[in-house]
């Protein structure tokens, strides 16, 4: 995808305060009008936002969230695609060059709506930063995220890469070019103590599931009985969420497809769900080419990985 260099366009500068206006920001080429739409749309006070990098958890986090809102109501889950239920912002832009998904949120969509966005701060909408609803953030190791990424865009068959080598220095590249990682993690974290900020790590959801499913009901203020958790449990463990055909994003691959005109086959989006999966598939010289590139970024956003994956408690 071909990025072009865009001015933020709205922030919190309240609580986060640093100069906005000389914020790096990228997106793709020839967005102008999608972002201004985006910008501009209105935000309701029940909506839930969920904000990530991609590869990072989003679909977990996605399909608990959307539970937890709709009185966990497993059948309706079950019978509707994840991505029609909880829509994706940037999904129309990036397909079709469409505003479609954000006319769909300003005006079709019934409260309260969930919705997914890979955008990074100051190119979501102004009005998160007055009406301040819940947002939640899901931040994951970038080197189980790229390798991830790698293989969503075999799935897709759009990537030229051939092995997760390549495709890890492309990323690396591209990174230093567009500065999107670390920037995007550091405003959220930084903002991770705001009452209406949920910040967690796909390591958290591993770790403790329970304890992230807890803090989600606290921070959307819902009860969750014993029962309901356990359902949760089942419901969201990897196994159930890979066999789920409602959560593999089949509906997305559909569109696609169809657009693009290509088979594709048997789409596993749901594909290791492991920490630390990275170590089978990236040389250990592609690792240390990865730590150099994160330490470097982390220096320079005076941050350290375990916080931001929230693993050093
Ligand atoms: S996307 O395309 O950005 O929305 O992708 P995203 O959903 O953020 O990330 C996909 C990765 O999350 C893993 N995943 C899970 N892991 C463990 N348990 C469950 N239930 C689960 N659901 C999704 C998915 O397998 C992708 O990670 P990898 O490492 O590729 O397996």
């Amino acid at each position: 995808m071909e990025r072009a260099k865009v001015i933020p366009k709205s922030y919190p500068s309240n609580v986060l305060n640093k100069n906005w206006n000389q914020r790096p920001c990228y997106f793709k080429k020839n967005s102008e009008k999608f972002l201004k739409a985006v910008n501009e749309m209105e935000v309701r006070d029940d909506d839930v936002w969920l904000i990530t990098l991609p590869k990072c958890g989003t679909t977990w986090m996605q399909e608990l969230v959307w539970l937890v809102l709709n009185n966990f109501d497993f059948e309706s889950a079950k019978q509707e695609h994840l991505e029609l239920r909880s829509r994706f912002l940037e999904f129309d832009e990036v397909l079709y060059d469409g505003e479609g998904s954000i006319i769909k949120y300003s005006t079709e969509m019934k409260s309260p709506r969930l919705v997914k966005s890979h955008l990074p701060l100051p190119l979501l909408p102004s009005q998160l930063w007055t009406k301040k609803p819940k947002v939640i953030y899901v931040f994951r190791n970038p080197k189980d995220a790229i390798v991830s990424f790698y293989y969503h865009l075999r799935n897709y068959q759009i990537t030229s890469f051939l092995n997760p080598t390549d495709y890890a220095q492309d990323f690396i590249n591209e990174d230093m070019l567009t500065h999107q990682h670390f920037l995007h993690v550091a405003e959220f974290y930084a903002l991770r103590e705001e009452p209406w900020i949920y910040y967690t790590s796909y390591e958290c959801m591993k770790s403790d599931l329970r304890s992230v499913i807890q803090d989600v009901c606290k921070f959307l203020n819902k009860n969750i009985t014993e029962a309901q958790m356990q359902q949760m449990l089942h419901h969201l463990s990897f196994e159930e969420m890979k066999n789920n055909s409602k959560t593999n994003h089949i509906w997305a691959a559909q569109q696609f497809s169809r657009k693009f005109n290509k088979e594709i086959g048997d789409l596993r989006f749901i594909r290791k769900g492991k920490v630390g999966g990275y170590k089978d598939d990236l040389t250990a010289e592609d690792i240390n080419k990865i730590d150099d590139w994160m330490n470097s970024e982390l220096k320079s956003h005076n941050l350290i990985l375990n916080d931001l994956l929230l693993q050093n408690n």
